[in-house]
């Protein structure tokens, strides 16, 4: 076996002996499909790969970390490749195999009594929501990206979303694990147990630590009854604050029947006007900021719409909401999502941007928005802020559009010091400068100075542990 510091070359013999464990379909070679997968979603990254490997089951990953481990060649685990921090591309001198987990689609059981889903890491998250839901049930995480993002991929980030203020992030949801080794052996962890004190819970090594310390190739996830009732609106306000004043309105009223709470900037939200097509403005005047607020319950006739007819009538009152829509049906409630869902594609059509997924206190949240942004706007006149995201559990994307007519590359080259003076209010408020992203290739130098001694420390003994060659997803999550 080479040892950590002699990493090899992907050499032709290699790639002859994993096609033979793979067959023809399971490798990639051509220039377009290794330049897609050596490329981000954000386009922050563009590496190099000679082929792209897609096992199609267990046992072959299995083989093909063997072979990758008996070459010394680092392998780069992908899933939807929707990654906002780089964490599952190849890096730039080629040396690095890119293992897809594309053809690990299978359900392979789903119980409606146990309330669990037994599914492979390459099933999309919407197409495991929808064999959930054709169940009757419900696997209560979202995420913009669940089209194409994977269940591997999901749960070795740890995505949070936009349901994490009712049910956790997908760390919450994973009873079971199956993954495959640094060194190629396969541990079977796929137990559905609701209790099962056994030792260190090693599943949740493996959730979170993208890519780093094995491959993820299944999981049992936790499923909740289908809601029979959802109420959606869509709500302007004027300010932050406002909107806390009004998730604290609902959570007094009815708590337990929040399912999203969502905060949207209306620079942002005009960004998606101008650039998805369809998209259309449910209240009638623009505002500085929206709310969607959604309640969801698997009881009957549970009276959520007059639930938040009365909340919404008393903050109009008030004027803590300037106006309200409530989605009449399933396609305005679709439509009042997909204003929220669309802002990171919007951002992306309008220009360069640098992103901050991080979380304070829902409390704080427009403590940390307001200072945030004045603190931006002082370091870089003209850049445009557009905060959103998962208000009921603290989590904002506090990003940032490029001041308009700037260069893409200059404002680019700002993200350090755009990121430390987020981070600089992030800290005030004892938040986190990863949410729910990830640290991928974009942060692992934010990490001695967030969760330097003893914590990183433990961190590093775990990896060298597991991986001592250091072959998983190098150069991630670890400085
Ligand atoms: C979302 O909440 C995603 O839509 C993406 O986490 C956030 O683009 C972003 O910064
Ligand atoms: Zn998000």
């Amino acid at each position: 076996m080479p040892d950590a510091a002699t990493v090899s070359a992907i050499t032709p013999g290699l790639l002859d002996a994993i096609r033979a464990v793979v067959g023809d379909r399971g490798i990639l070679t051509d220039a377009s499909d290794t330049a897609a997968a050596s490329e981000d979603w954000r386009r922050l990254y563009k590496g190099r790969t000679s082929a792209v490997i897609r096992p199609g089951n267990t046992d072959e990953v299995a083989a093909v970390v063997k072979l990758c481990v008996a070459a010394g060649v680092p392998i780069v685990t992908q899933g939807g490749n929707t990654s906002m921090v780089g964490g599952a591309v190849p890096n730039e001198d080629g040396s690095e195999l890119v293992l897809s987990t594309a053809r690990l689609n299978r359900v392979r059981d789903i119980d409606p009594v146990d309330m669990t889903l037994t599914i492979e890491a390459g099933v999309t998250l919407k197409a495991a929501q929808n064999f959930a839901a054709e169940k009757g049930c419900l696997l209560p995480l979202s995420i913009s990206s669940e089209g194409t993002a994977q269940i591997g991929g999901v749960l070795a980030v740890n995505a949070g979303g936009n349901n994490t203020v009712r049910y956790g992030n997908a760390r919450d949801l994973v009873l079971g694990l199956e993954a495959v080794l640094p060194d190629g052996t396969i541990w079977n962890g796929l137990r559905r147990l609701r209790k099962d004190n056994t030792g260190y819970c090693l599943r949740q090594l493996f959730v979170g630590s993208e890519g780093t310390l094995g491959i993820i190739t299944a999981a049992v996830l936790k499923l909740v009854p289908q809601p029979k009732e959802t109420a959606v609106a869509f709500c302007a306000v004027a300010t932050a604050a406002d909107a806390l004043e009004l998730f604290a309105r609902v959570q007094a009223h009815d708590a337990a029947a929040i399912s999203a709470f969502e905060l949207m900037s209306g620079l942002g939200t005009s960004f998606v006007l101008k650039h998805i097509p369809n998209a259309a403005l449910p209240v009638e005047k623009p505002a500085p900021f929206y709310v969607l607020v959604e309640l969801a319950t698997p009881r009957p006739n549970a009276g959520l719409r007059a639930s938040l007819e009365f909340v919404l009538e008393g903050a109009l009152t008030d004027g803590v909401v300037q106006d309200a829509a409530i989605a009449e049906s399933e396609a305005q409630r679709a439509a009042i999502w997909r204003l929220r869902e669309e802002h990171s594609e919007a951002q992306k059509r309008e220009g360069a941007s640098v992103k901050n997924d991080v979380s304070v206190p829902v409390s704080k949240v427009p403590a940390f928005i307001d200072e945030a942004t004045a603190a931006c706007e002082k370091l870089i006149p003209g850049v445009r802020c557009v905060p959103f995201g998962h208000m009921g559990d603290g989590n904002i994307h506090f990003n940032l559009e490029q001041p308009v007519g700037a260069d893409p590359a200059w404002f680019l080259d700002q993200d350090h010091p755009i990121m430390e003076t987020v981070n600089e209010v992030v800290r005030k408020y004892d938040g986190s400068f990863s949410a729910e992203h990830g640290i991928g290739k974009l942060k692992p130098y934010m990490m001695p100075d967030w969760r330097g001694g003893a914590e990183l420390a433990l961190m590093r003994r775990i990896k060298d542990a597991l991986d001592p060659l250091g072959l998983m997803n190098p150069g991630k999550v670890l400085p």
